[in-house]
Parts: C-alpha cells; sequence; structure tokens
C-alpha cells in the first residue's frame, strides 16, 4: 500500500483582528488626528519685461501643463496681473517657487514667483 503524499504545510489562520498570522501588524485605519498636509498655490505675478515665451516654458517645465494650457494662464497673468501655476503641499511648493526664480534669474528676468495658503 503506497504511503499518503505529504500534506502542504498549514498556515494558521489569523485570530487576531488587524494581524495577518505572520507576525506583521496591519495599519487599517489612520488616526483621526492625522491631519492632511496644507496646500500652497503657487501663483505668477505679471511684470512688463519677462518675455511670454519663458513664462510659457516655465509653466510646462516646473508646472506639467500642455503647450495650450501653459499660454492660456501666461495670458491671464499678462492680462490680469497674477495666475495660478498649481496647488501643492508646503514643501514641493516652496522648491518649485525656488526652481523658478532660480531659472528667471538665470537668464537675467525679474519674473516674480510666490505662494500663498489654498
Ligand atoms: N507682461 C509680459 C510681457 O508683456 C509677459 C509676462 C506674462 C510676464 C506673465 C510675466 O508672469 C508673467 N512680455
Amino acid at each position: 500500500m503506497p504511503e499518503d503524499p505529504p500534506s502542504p504545510p498549514k498556515v494558521p489562520k489569523p485570530s487576531v483582528p488587524g494581524r495577518d498570522g505572520g507576525g506583521a501588524v496591519v495599519a487599517e485605519r489612520q488616526d483621526a488626528k492625522t491631519k492632511p498636509p496644507s496646500l500652497y498655490q503657487v501663483v505668477l505675478l505679471n511684470d512688463d519685461y519677462t518675455p511670454m515665451e519663458f513664462v510659457v516654458m516655465v509653466l510646462r517645465q516646473f508646472f506639467q501643463h500642455d503647450a495650450d494650457t501653459a499660454t492660456h494662464i501666461m495670458l491671464k497673468i499678462h492680462h490680469e496681473g497674477r495666475g495660478v501655476c498649481g496647488v501643492f503641499p508646503k514643501d514641493l511648493a516652496a522648491t518649485k517657487v525656488e526652481l523658478v526664480l532660480t531659472a528667471a534669474r538665470r537668464e537675467g528676468h525679474p519674473l516674480q514667483c510666490i505662494m500663498e495658503a489654498a
């Protein structure tokens, strides 16, 4: 009489909520006191000297807008004095402002870029 094949190893059933039986704790719920990150608008301001093409390049390169949207935002800034490039968590907004100002100064443009609580 042939012997039975060896049975597969048994995996213990999780018996405690929040545990998977393998010793790992599974986070099931966010702490109710955790606050979402505060958001900031990155805003470009109009001036009389920065070339329109440079502003469109900034909106495409640093804010991932397509050519039509970037042109639309640039013209809004040109006519209304200011325009929103995007909304980001605080640290990312600050980084984007720095990148824009560095690029503008490197090219000798007076473009102003600020962040404001959204
Ligand atoms: N007003 C600028 C010009 O006529 C163009 C411009 C647009 C500048 C948007 C800055 O944030 C700006 N060349």
